[in-house]
């Protein structure tokens, strides 16, 4: 009985995520799905590659954690629009709490709405918000061993980001072995290398989330 209704929330889910996709497509915003550890650097991620890319793509951020609005604030220190969301004790975000958040912006000046969703590599991939990409962030203290250990949410993702590079010297960390398990999962999906303290790879990385939005029918060029 449990199983069945866990599959009928889910399928609640499927509906209303895909209510939210329609809803971004029509008013032409680019939806990103950031998931990973906690810690992984999520936050700071989003902050660097804001800095880079907001000239050419308006951004807005739905902020999800258990408790606080410590990463909200964050973001609206840089002056982009950002709702937090606060799931009391649930370890992800739902399509219907995206709906209701997506209500507080002004679609009409959103080009690209990343949503950073609760830090958990379990249960968040199981939950689909309605965005058009899923991105998986995997630091370097986390280890090597993370796609073995936790396959769904990197089957389930479009892109690996490899964070906190600039650590590498002082991890046993083998980035060939990340990138050999993802494409055994995920065969189509691009891996970037990334240190946002350093700034390494975030030009690329920055360069590509412009493409993407381009290629989603989302303006660019303001
Ligand atoms: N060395 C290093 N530390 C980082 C990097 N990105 C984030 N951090 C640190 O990792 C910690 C967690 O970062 P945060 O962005 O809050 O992670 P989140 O919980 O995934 O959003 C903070 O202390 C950051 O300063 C990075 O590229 N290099
Ligand atoms: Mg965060």
């Amino acid at each position: 009985m449990k199983i069945v209704a866990a599959k009928k929330i889910l399928r609640a889910n499927e509906q209303l995520a895909a209510e939210n996709r329609q809803q971004l497509d029509r008013a032409g915003v680019y939806c990103i799905n950031l998931v990973g550890s906690p810690g992984s650097g999520k936050t700071t991620l989003l902050e660097a590659l804001f800095s880079r890319i907001r000239e050419m793509v308006r951004p807005a951020v739905i902020e999800g954690d258990l408790a606080s609005q410590i990463d909200a604030d964050r973001i609206e220190k840089l002056g982009i629009p950002v709702v937090q969301i606060n799931t009391e004790g649930m370890c992800h975000l739902d399509a219907t709490m995206i709906g209701a958040a997506a209500a507080g912006f002004n679609l009409g000046s959103v080009d690209l709405l990343a949503i950073e969703n609760v830090g958990n590599l379990v249960c968040t991939a199981n939950y689909d918000l309605g965005e058009h990409l899923r991105v998986v962030v995997l630091s370097v203290p986390e280890g090597d061993d993370k796609i073995a250990k936790y396959p769904p949410i990197f089957q389930r993702s479009d892109v690996l980001i490899i964070s906190k590079y600039d650590l590498l010297p002082h991890f046993d960390f083998d980035a060939s072995r990340v990138e050999a398990d993802m494409r055994r999962l995920a065969p189509d999906a691009p891996v970037f290398r990334v240190s946002a303290k350093t700034g390494e790879g975030m030009d690329t990385l920055a360069g590509w989330f412009c493409e993407r939005c381009r290629q989603g029918g989302r303006v660019v060029q303001h």
